[in-house]
């Protein structure tokens, strides 16, 4: 009787046995040198499982690490949890639950699903970042990093007891010193600008902050200053940008962090406040529009409005001010938004031409940007040239396209153009004196910077855009900072022997109204007495965010039970870097800028032996799925439209005809499809292998559940071919043809899987089936075709390595090598004629496509008496029964 697929027994099976055999478990002390380390990015539990996304990247690692493993490597392929967050926290003032029990049932209900995938993570190895045990360490890095300071001349970090201290200041003493300690560290504290959400009584970092919302629930966010926890991530953007080289990454990856770094090469010059002995500096990228500066803006958060404000313009600017102090940075640089402004009474002096020019103060420019303070250049800024035509102030061109038909076009229409172009001569004896006249304004940018210089008016600068990082929270569900703040001013950081600092219990879970974080409610908790000196003190209310935790995750997994240290050092040598690292690309600024920044930090204080963390990084792309357009656009949920014979798609209830569309898995559209259901109805080897067949992993793709069928045929086809076969023939009478299209199958996944293309060895494998699946088969074939689909479909693989006689695991296999002589192909004698008459014979392999026989002789003659090119037509005459090339021609005039 002919044996079926039966998924469902196969899959139990051999998960509770791999249950027992721990065939994926990494010895501690197991690195070696061929190593692997696989790393996915470690899901947030959210309440409502697994969906699609995780398995789509987590099958593609675990596909890489079976193949390594059936290499020989050792692989290190861990899983575990991001687990503090703000749903828990909301689901705990809902509920009044703690969000600790709410994380865990979460986590369970999620690896119970990641188990039923059959991925090969060493599940030993498990971490969540909300334990104890996980964050005294997450504490002890952040009082690393408070410990420790920026040297400039050496551009490394290092232990705040090496910093020099100034004479004058160890001489005023102990307090002075600690203040001049503080205001070096790489964790410090500040008043800052906050995004702030009222409704998530929270402070969000600009990442949070999507179009003036917060990006959990949507809220709106304003700003208000507070003091807060900020980490010098700035003091590492030249090495963040720099070092982009050294990693295997996306360019489109490196490209969003160098732009969100933003580094600017430019000038800060100098203006003289006309009859005031006061200057004010600007930024600039363009030094070489400063002929063409006829106004100066400044932001309303600048030190020195109200210095510079006349007594008449005073009530007008103060009314401006505390109206831009309601917007946030954001929705003041809202492109094309209307420019405002207010005008000081003040005037300021070109440092070049001695002109006097108007000072205004306004909302476009940004106080935490360059030195909040702007020269306007009308002619080649568009913000510059709105706020000029809304200010009726004068509009001076200076430089040109180089077209002279586009700069007529230019000057005619008084166009702002702000692409490069040449210098207009100017009537001014310092730009006579610079013969700056026709030059490109690239060098007159150089010029003017010399100029400014000598003069002592201006100097180049390095901007960027990269602000600090807002590093605390006023939340509970976070690691508590180790920070004591004492009743003399000072603060200190706890000692390693007092970590972990744990999470208080608390009544309730709500931030107090002025936004205080709710541990700010745990009296006992809160106050401290110094045992040595009886000093009394406050712990630190604020809590991290929760980029933490996976700022370091991929260290711990090297070492996770360590009890005495975050990782041993020789297990971090032999394990680091993280050799592939797959995630989804929306975390390209942010979890991935914070962790390569914590990892310089802790590879300049000599933790870690590895510069950058993660060696190569893979984006898988977006999973989407169908849903319905109306002719007004509406969308409409799939269970509500049916398909016709002709392929029409109708709206039930209206009868109009619909328009199919790719959306996001909602569940308002019906669309979503878990994980869950699809291994119910086809089984784990049919979903990984299908969200592998449907598109390039890094590719966006549409869920098509009825495309899943064809490769669950596949699978039931893989298993009869093995479990329904009568025999096996010895190798010797396997025929050639198998023998040829197993060594073509080995060399083709082997090349793919290395290149992480996981979707064509599906097609491959399915191919080799179809055309061979009748033929004489060996057994050692056949094992071979299973060894090869195992990283795929593990279950059905293994169950086919039993069947074939085998006694230990398919994981314990030998990933096949394959004889070369089996592919190298035949050859054949072609014969070349030039205009018809016969000049050469070439030998080819006998598949050699159209192009490269072309390429081959146009070689092969070049140094003939009659040479040909690829210009030249080419008549290629084939034998009719097998499409082989008999003859060329080629017809040269
Ligand atoms: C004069 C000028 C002339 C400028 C010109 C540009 C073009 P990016 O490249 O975006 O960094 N700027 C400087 N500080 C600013 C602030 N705090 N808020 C808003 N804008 C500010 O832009 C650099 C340019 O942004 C600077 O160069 C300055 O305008 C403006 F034809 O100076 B420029």
């Amino acid at each position: 009787m002919q044996k079926e697929y039966n998924f469902q027994e196969i899959e139990e099976k051999w998960q509770s046995r791999w249950e027992e055999s721990q065939p994926y478990k990494v010895p501690v002390e197991n690195a070696g040198k061929n190593k692997a380390y696989v790393l996915d990015m470690f899901p947030y539990p959210s309440g409502s499982g697994l969906h699609m996304g995780h398995p789509l990247g987590y099958t593609g690692t675990d596909i890489y690490s079976r193949f390594k493993r059936l290499q020989g490597f050792s692989v290190l392929h861990p899983m575990g949890f991001d687990a503090f967050g703000l749903p828990a926290e909301q689901h705990a003032i809902r509920t009044g639950n703690h969000p600790a029990e709410f994380t865990k049932q979460n986590c369970e209900v999620f690896k119970k699903q990641l188990k039923r995938l059959g991925f090969s993570y060493d599940w030993e190895r498990e971490i969540a970042t909300c334990d104890p045990e996980y964050y005294q360490w997450t504490q002890w890095i952040f009082l690393k990093i408070y410990n420790s300071w920026f040297d400039e001349e050496i551009q490394k970090a290092r232990p705040i007891s090496e910093l020099p201290i100034p004479a004058d200041i160890s001489q005023a003493g102990e307090l002075a010193i600690a203040k001049y300690l503080d205001s070096k560290r790489l964790a410090y504290m500040d008043y800052a600008m906050v995004n702030w959400c009222p409704d998530l009584g929270t402070v969000l970092s600009n990442e949070e902050v999507i179009d003036g919302k917060s990006e959990v629930g949507s809220f709106d966010v304003i700003r208000k200053p507070m003091r807060q926890w900020l980490l010098r991530i700035t003091k590492y953007s030249e090495r963040l940008i720099n070092d982009l080289v050294e990693i295997n990454w996306p360019e489109s990856i490196k490209d969003q962090q160098r732009n969100w770094i933003g580094r600017r090469y430019g000038a800060e010059i100098d203006f003289q406040v006309k009859d005031q002995d006061l200057i004010l500096t600007a930024f600039t990228t363009r030094p070489d529009t400063l002929f063409g500066v006829t106004f100066f803006v400044i932001s309303p958060e600048h030190p020195l409005v109200s210095e510079l404000t006349t007594k008449e313009q005073s009530l007008a600017v103060n009314e401006y001010c505390q109206q831009a102090s309601k917007l946030s940075d954001l929705a003041r640089t809202i492109e094309n938004r209307e420019k405002t402004g207010v005008f000081t009474g003040t005037h300021l002096i070109n440092p070049i031409n001695q002109q006097a020019v108007p000072l205004y103060i306004g909302d476009y420019v940004l106080m935490n940007y360059g030195t909040g303070a702007v020269m306007g250049v009308p002619a080649h800024d568009e913000r510059d040239f709105e706020f000029a035509k809304k200010f009726a102030v004068e509009i001076i061109p200076v430089i040109i396209p180089a077209n002279s038909e586009q700069a007529q076009q230019v000057l005619a229409k008084n166009l702002c153009w702000t692409e490069p172009g040449q210098m207009i001569a100017i009537k001014d004896p310092i730009f006579e004196e610079l013969e700056l006249s026709n030059k490109s304004n690239e060098i007159a940018k150089a010029t003017i910077c010399t100029w400014l210089e000598t003069q002592q008016k201006g100097r180049q600068v390095v901007n960027y855009r990269l602000r600090d990082w807002l590093f605390s929270r006023q939340r509970y569900w976070g690691e508590p900072i180790p920070i004591i703040h004492w009743e003399n001013g000072t603060i200190t950081g706890l000692s390693d022997q007092e970590l972990p600092l744990v999470l208080p219990e608390v009544a309730d879970y709500k931030p107090s109204a002025d936004g205080e974080s709710p541990l700010s409610k745990a009296e006992n908790w809160l106050e401290v007495i110094c045992p040595k000196t009886g000093m009394k003190g406050r712990r630190e209310t604020n809590t991290m965010p929760q980029w933490a935790g996976s700022c370091w995750y991929y260290l711990r997994f090297i070492d996770p039970k360590n009890s005495s240290l975050p990782w041993a050092k020789d297990l971090e040598q032999s394990w680091m870097n993280v050799d592939l690292y797959v995630g989804g690309a929306e975390h390209a600024v942010l979890h991935l800028l914070y962790a390569r920044f914590w990892h310089k930090i802790l590879f300049d204080l000599g933790f870690v032996t590895t510069n950058e963390p993660f060696q190569r990084l893979f984006n898988q792309g977006m999973l989407t799925s169908f849903a319905y357009k109306d002719s007004r656009g509406a969308l409409v949920a799939i269970d509500e439209v049916k398909t016709t014979d002709s392929g029409e798609f109708i709206q039930i209830s209206t009868g109009e005809k619909v328009e199919r569309i790719t959306a996001k898995m909602s569940k308002s559209l019906r669309n979503v499809v878990t994980p869950d259901e699809i291994i119910n109805e086809y089984g784990a080897d049919t979903l990984r292998t299908f969200l592998m067949f449907m598109a390039p992993l890094e590719a966006q793709k549409s869920w098509d559940s009825q495309a899943i069928t064809g490769v669950n045929r596949f699978l039931k086809k893989a298993y009869s071919f093995i479990a329904n076969r009568g025999e096996f023939v010895p190798p010797a009478e396997e025929d050639l043809q198998v023998k040829k299209s197993i060594a073509g199958l080995i060399q083709k996944i082997t090349l793919d899987l290395e290149n992480l293309r996981f979707n064509t060895p599906v097609s491959s494998m399915m191919e080799f089936l179809n055309n061979t699946s009748n033929l004489k088969f060996s057994k050692k074939s056949a094992g071979e075709f299973a060894i090869l689909l195992s990283p795929y479909a593990p279950h059905l693989a293994e169950e086919l390595w039993c069947l074939l006689g085998n006694k230990d695991s398919i994981v314990t296999a030998k990933w096949p090598s394959f004889d070369p002589q089996l592919l190298q192909q035949e050859k054949i004698n072609i014969v070349i004629q030039v205009n018809g008459k016969k000049r050469a014979n070439i030998e080819v392999d006998v598949k050699i496509d159209d192009e490269l026989l072309k390429q081959m002789i146009v070689e092969n003659l070049k140094d003939s008496l009659h040479p040909v090119s690829l210009a030249d037509r080419f008549i290629l005459v084939k034998n009719p029964k097998d499409g082989t090339v008999k003859l060329a021609n080629i017809i040269v005039n």
